[in-house]
């Protein structure tokens, strides 16, 4: 089912229309609103008459993490305080937490575009879905409830954690819908193993995945594991949390709400637009929230982005899985590394787990990057031998593909810590 059609199948020519409607509208109420982009578009020469269409949008500043923190906690809101109904708040590794508010408006949108993500996704009203993402500061959990009870479906607000609790209600509540991070799903996967359970006899049909940066080859494992089709879902806070994007049933690419968040990609170094279908960093302008309208918000995925129409009907512009961040790369003896191409690597192997930890270090100025994997436990033997021929085609599998020498350590089943929400996966001990 399509929830709105009329939008998510709108011809290219009637959605830059809309789009460029929106962008002028915002760009105009910004600028008379928050002193902030006014002197922002004053410093590059702009008023809001200069931006006509999306064709202008190059033209427009850049906003960053850091312009949101400095303002921390409500200084980028850009309506009073009583007209915000919620805040939440994304913890961030560093620093300051970004807090974002929202109006009454955009709950409401919020809601329309995580149940038309759940439509993409193939969930329909009659299905139970249990939310399993973190309710709380985080937008996951609110943000798929309130889009769930909008489609009309039955909502399991059961929160992260818990996870035989996760596996019994599955059971008696027969939940066909599981929404968490792809790492939590690994973990139910695991614990139904251990107790005993057989995914087949439950009625888990589709999962929804997000918050994290997950691998092909990790959707095949989780498909397998859990007997139900995997689903990408994409979100940051700042934009709204999730349902920014969502995979249709043909998983090739998430279909971006684009009649509210206008997406572009840029060279992270240049910071010039990139041409069609190229790789890059991944920009959305909000076009139609109130709290905290965003012009040319920098979320460092990196992407490319998809215009050609959809077996499903759909002409929403999608966006490829994500390659990473580009604060999350890493640079080991200058080459630059990706941890989901490392995830790819050990997925593909028999013999891992998908369980892994990237340790970072510098000895005698030389960066060192130790891959720590566990080993299957019907591979995880005493012999000693086949255990070392086992770490060297682990290694030489991952420097064919990163070009970069590593120190493999297989570790016992069960060693790495789980994740409930999103997984910790790379450790940087080096002080630069
Ligand atoms: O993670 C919102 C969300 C909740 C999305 C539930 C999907 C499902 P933040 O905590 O602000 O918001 O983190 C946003 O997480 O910039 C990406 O780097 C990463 N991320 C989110 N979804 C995906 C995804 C939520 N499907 C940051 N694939 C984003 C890869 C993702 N990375």
């Amino acid at each position: 089912m399509i929830w709105n059609e009329k939008i998510e199948c709108a011809s290219r020519d009637e959605m830059t229309a809309i789009q460029s409607e929106r962008l002028a509208a915002t760009v105009k109420r910004v600028y008379h609103n928050i002193p902030y982009y006014r002197k922002k578009m004053q410093e590059a020469h702009l008023t809001p008459a200069d931006i006509k269409s999306i064709d202008d949008l190059h033209k427009l500043p850049f906003t960053t993490k850091t312009d949101l923190r400095d303002s921390y906690p409500f200084g980028s809101f850009t309506v009073p305080m009583s007209e915000i109904v919620r805040v939440h708040a994304s913890s961030g590794t560093t620093g300051r937490p970004t807090v974002v508010g929202y109006t009454r408006n955009d709950i409401n949108m919020w809601s329309e575009n995580v149940t038309r993500a759940l439509c993409m996704a193939g969930v329909h009203q009659t299905d139970i879905v249990q939310v399993a993402y973190g309710y709380g500061l985080f937008t996951g959990g609110l943000g798929i409830h309130y889009g769930t009870e909008n489609l009309g479906a039955t909502v399991i607000p059961i929160s992260g954690g818990n996870t035989k609790k996760q596996i019994q209600l599955m059971q008696d509540f027969g939940s066909s819908v599981i929404c968490c991070t792809p790492s939590y799903a690994l973990y139910i996967a695991e614990v139904m193993k251990e107790m005993g359970i057989e995914p087949e006899t439950l009625k888990m049909r589709i999962g929804i995945f997000g918050a994290e940066p997950w691998s092909e080859s990790m959707r095949k494992e989780i498909e397998e594991k859990l007997k139900i089709k995997a689903i990408d879902i994409y979100g940051l806070s700042e934009i709204v949390g999730p349902g920014v994007s969502c995979e249709c049933e043909h998983q090739v690419g998430m279909h971006i709400n684009e009649d509210h968040f206008l997406p572009e990609i840029i060279n992270p170094e240049t910071l010039e637009p990139m041409a069609p279908g190229e790789i890059g960093e991944l920009v959305f302008s909000t076009i139609t929230k109130e709290g905290i309208p965003l012009l040319r918000y920098r979320t460092r995925d990196l992407t490319r982005l998809i215009y050609d129409k959809c077996a499903c009907g759909r002409t929403l512009v999608r966006m490829e899985k994500c390659k990473g961040r580009s604060d999350d790369m890493l640079i080991i003896r200058g080459v630059n590394v990706f941890p989901s191409q490392i995830e790819s690597v050990l997925l593909e192997m028999s013999e891992t787990e998908p369980h892994y930890m990237l340790i970072v270090d510098r000895a005698d100025n030389l960066d060192t990057l130790t891959v720590q994997v566990e080993v299957q436990e019907q591979f995880f033997s005493d012999d000693i031998r086949s255990l070392q021929n086992l770490t060297k085609k682990i290694k030489s599998n991952i420097e064919s593909t990163l070009g970069v020498s590593v120190i493999v350590q297989l570790v016992e089943p069960k060693s790495i810590q789980r994740s409930e929400g999103k997984a910790q996966r790379v450790i940087d001990r080096r002080k630069i």
